[in-house]
């Protein structure tokens, strides 16, 4: 997978050098281009934004400087890429969306701060057949200064699913929210030594070694604690 992404903050994205995602970097199964939009102005103050039209507090970024940056990008792509806007004013992010975004070759990342991006960039692009598909999305409802973070929360949730990524394919296929048995179960308690600790005990049955009464309790455990923190998730 190709990862293009475009901020006035590059710093914000030095963690993809970490962990899995620096690890596939290396690996060669993502390749993750950093494009600073401060570079695809013209004027001498380096200006990205400006006041809003009809008023309001704030300041709205730029389409000229967004289509300059934009353009630049895929005239160095090799197939039609998927257009990444996060904003706090598009589809909630979930599991279902991370598979759907591992499964393109190509993704562009558009980072802009939290009063927004002039609305026409997302509107020219939806119609210019540059990109096979552009994607709004939020990853919650709370306030961010800017895309960065959600590129990064969208970034971690998807590169993990390519094939490769992560070593152990158990881990995709028993996260809490992967498809299955187990959808739309948070995940119950789980263990490791001592046996016990502080006064705590490890539940008897993880030391029995009887699988099927493990899998029961888990599965126990996970619909607890789903109905007690996520009860609209499930009965
Ligand atoms: C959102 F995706 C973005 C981008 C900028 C600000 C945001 N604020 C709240 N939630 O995920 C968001």
């Amino acid at each position: 997978m190709r990862v293009d992404l475009i901020t006035i903050f590059p710093e914000y994205f030095s963690p993809l050098k970490l962990s899995l995602f620096g690890k596939a970097q290396e690996a060669g199964l993502v390749e993750v281009k950093i494009h600073d939009l401060r570079s695809f102005t013209i004027d001498k103050h380096k200006t990205v934004d400006d006041a809003p039209y009809g008023g309001g507090p704030g300041m709205v970024m730029s389409a000229v400087v967004w289509g300059e940056a934009i353009d630049a990008v895929l005239k160095q792509a090799k197939t039609k890429p998927v257009l990444v806007v996060p904003t706090p004013s598009g589809n909630v992010f979930n599991q279902e969306m991370a598979i759907k975004l591992a499964s393109f070759d190509h993704l562009v990342f558009i980072n802009g701060r939290y009063e927004g991006i002039d609305s026409r960039v997302v509107e020219h692009y939806q119609q210019s057949g540059e990109f096979s598909d552009v994607i709004e999305v939020s990853i919650g409802d709370y306030v961010l200064a800017g895309g960065e973070v959600a590129a990064l929360v969208i970034l971690e949730a998807t590169s993990r699913l390519i094939n490769g990524v992560i070593g152990n394919e158990d881990s995709v296929t028993d996260d809490s929210f992967a498809p299955g048995e187990m959808q739309n179960l948070l995940e119950g308690p789980i263990y490791t030594r001592p046996p016990s600790w502080q006064g705590l005990d490890v539940p008897e049955v993880l030391l029995s070694g009887d699988h099927a009464k493990i899998a029961q309790w888990r599965k126990d455990e996970a619909l607890k604690r789903t109905r007690k923190f996520r009860p609209e998730l499930q009965a």
